[in-house]
């Protein structure tokens, strides 16, 4: 469709003021990216005149002097035509006037970033200097301007073959703080630019560095992938890639879609709008996906593909595929923090729309690629499910290994069942040796507390899980704990406090106590709790051994002594400071031994009372706490279990 261009197409707007007050407003910024937009701008221009067909060649030269950059192409040349009206070049208007109407505001593919219209004037606006060269119409036309004004009107030198633009402009560096250029991320642009125009030429003219790059592949994303596939070491799964183009004219939008499995057992689709990556994806890797995974799936089902057995994910179908998706259309809109995510809500349709049925024609007319394709979905499913159940039984293990979670220093019971098993909670590590080397090993087991226990009573539960001393009783315990209680996991028959005789002994088991009743009630109105009761002195006399649990038990033996033998031999009488003083027989004999010892059992009489109780002893008076522990003790006890 050969149009013509004419100046009576442009409609003038506005002069470039605006643009030089607020730059951002224009290029997003004044940094390194608004500095290299105004590089893709110019550039984006000449890609144009390539991708309609009039250029087939586009150069980037970054200058010695570090801060001017040329880009130019071998199109038709900027039209030079004057303007019927102002009198002006088409060329001076291009680079004057804002907003430039006619052709070039309907330029097909604008350039991305979320900036729209910004032009070949903005560029003018913000560059100490611009020539632009037209070459055209037998002729060699070239303006100079500064700062977005022109130096001389359009001249026209001498006559010249061909056709084409040059651009040469150096950044103002009065509104950039820098203007040098980043050689590797303009290389990056036109490299990308070289794959998502299949067959133009890009030239890249490093003269601060003395390098120059050709980028050329005439089967665009073709070539993209094949390249992606080799870096990415992955296997093909089939030959030639599946690749889907489609224009559509009169939305001004166009697309490319190349698509490969590979043995590879990742996904890896790379996705352009407008040249530009999108690495967050966004609504036209949306509709890919989709289309894909539909005719994929529908390809199966029609042809009874799917082994017995086997259910195909969506992720079974994509893995190992590599793909390039590069999409142009009008007014991209960008999302997220780096805008590099697409969010053109129509695109997912027509893209989803388009590559269905293209996908699964191509599978049709290509049954051993398509074969070996499902056959690749079907492996990475089975692989899938193997992983599962690998997975679970790692979890059932680890289940199966809770025994061997247990606290580091619980001296566990050797003995395999569970019933008369005992787990004696001991306070203090030298009380905790006596009793392991005390106890009878196959059905006792001994867990000593070292830190603070932690008063529960007005403790949140994070707190209470977060005491180490706490958890490692749940832990050694078994049964969960809170909601999660389950009594049938319960690792021991009884539950044995073993505290010294003395007042901080009975503070501890307090404590213990209030926890219990707090977070594992079941446990104690299970009778499942018991309080030892070790000996407070050892009174001897003559050749007998007795032992009293507290001052009264001893004044009762020292009675039955006198009694029995009047003057006979002294009493001695031995008080324990603690249980570690204890010889581990002594303790066994006096507090583990079950068929001499004495334990106290546990009960709760009044469940609303105790909490009031509770409540009360251990939220205030200190004092109190002694007589709960006496008093309450007793009164809820059954003795000689
Ligand atoms: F942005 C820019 F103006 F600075 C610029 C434009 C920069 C560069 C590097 C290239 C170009 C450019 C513009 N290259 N080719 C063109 N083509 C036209 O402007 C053009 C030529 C002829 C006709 C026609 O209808 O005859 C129409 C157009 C848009």
């Amino acid at each position: 469709m050969a149009q013509s261009y004419t100046a009576k197409d442009i409609t003038v707007l506005e002069g470039l003021e605006p643009v030089r007050k607020r730059p951002g407003m224009y290029i997003g910024g004044v940094g390194s990216p608004g500095l290299h937009h105004l590089v893709w701008e110019i550039l984006d221009n000449a890609v144009d005149e390539a991708m309609n067909g009039h250029a087939s060649h586009v150069r980037v030269t970054l200058h010695a002097d570090g801060s001017s950059v040329t880009v130019s192409d071998d199109g038709r040349g900027v039209p030079v035509d004057r303007h019927p009206t102002n009198g002006a070049s088409a060329l001076e208007v291009i680079f004057t006037t804002l907003h430039a109407g006619g052709k070039f505001e309907n330029r097909t593919y604008r350039t991305a970033g979320g900036l729209h219209g910004v032009g070949a004037s903005v560029v003018n606006a913000l560059s100490q200097e611009l020539v632009a060269i037209s070459r055209r119409d037998g002729f060699l036309w070239q303006q100079t301007f500064r700062r977005g004004k022109p130096v001389a009107p359009l001249r026209r030198l001498r006559p010249a073959r061909g056709s084409g633009t040059t651009i040469r402009f150096h950044p103002d560096p009065r509104i950039f703080p820098r203007t040098a250029f980043d050689a590797g991320l303009v290389r990056e642009r036109l490299e990308v630019a070289s794959y998502v125009h299949g067959g133009v030429e890009f030239v890249f003219e490093d003269e601060t560095a003395g390098a120059r790059e050709v980028f050329r592949h005439d089967e665009g994303l073709t070539d993209y992938l094949a390249r992606i596939v080799a870096e990415r070491e992955a296997a093909p799964v089939h030959d030639a890639a599946f690749l889907l183009a489609r224009e559509h004219a009169e939305s001004g939008s166009r697309f490319g879609v190349v698509l490969q499995w590979t043995e590879s057992t990742d996904e890896h689709v790379r996705s352009y709008v407008n040249g530009i990556p999108t690495g967050s994806g966004g609504t036209h890797e949306a509709g890919v996906r989709a289309g894909l995974g539909k005719a994929m799936r529908n390809f199966i089902d029609t042809h009874g593909l799917t082994p017995k057995g086997v259910t195909l994910t969506a992720d079974d179908i994509r893995e190992g595929l590599t793909g390039v998706i590069s999409i142009f259309v009008p007014e991209p809109q960008f999302q997220g923090q780096t805008k590099d995510r697409l969010n053109n809500p129509e695109l997912t349709q027509a893209l989803d729309a388009a590559v269905r049925p293209a996908l699964e024609h191509w599978l049709n007319h290509n049954p051993s690629v398509a074969e070996a394709i499902v056959a690749r979905i079907v492996l990475a499913a089975r692989a899938r499910a193997a992983s599962r159940a690998a997975q679970e039984s790692v979890t059932r293990k680890s289940a199966a290994s809770r025994r061997l979670n247990l606290p580091g220093k619980l001296s566990d019971c050797t003995g395999s069942a569970r019933e008369e098993t005992e787990l004696f909670i001991v306070e203090g590590d030298s009380a905790g040796g006596s009793a392991k080397q005390g106890r009878d090993r196959t059905r006792q087991a001994i867990l000593p507390l070292r830190g603070k226990v932690l008063n529960v009573e007005s403790a949140p539960v994070s707190k209470v899980l977060a005491n180490k001393e706490l958890s490692d009783v749940v832990t050694a315990l078994g049964c969960g704990f809170g909601k999660s209680f389950d009594l049938g996991r319960l690792r021991y028959d009884r539950v044995i406090i073993l505290a010294d005789a003395d007042s901080d002994g009975h503070h501890i088991a307090t404590l213990l106590l209030t926890f219990f009743y707090r977070f594992l009630p079941a446990l104690v109105t299970n009778g499942k709790v018991f309080l030892a009761q070790p000996p407070l002195y050892r009174v001897d006399i003559g050749k007998e051994t007795h032992w009293a649990v507290d001052d009264a038990h001893r004044d009762r033996l020292l009675a039955q002594a006198r009694s029995a033998n009047g003057r006979g031999a002294r009493p001695q009488i031995t008080r324990f400071k603690g249980l570690g003083e204890m010889m581990p027989r002594v303790l066994w004999e006096t507090t583990l031994n079950p068929a001499t010892r004495r334990l106290l059992r546990v009960a709760i009489e009044d469940g609303l009372k105790t909490d009031r109780v509770i409540a009360d002893l251990m939220g205030r008076d200190a004092s109190a706490r002694f007589r709960f522990i006496m008093e309450r003790a007793d009164d809820a006890l059954d003795l000689d279990v």
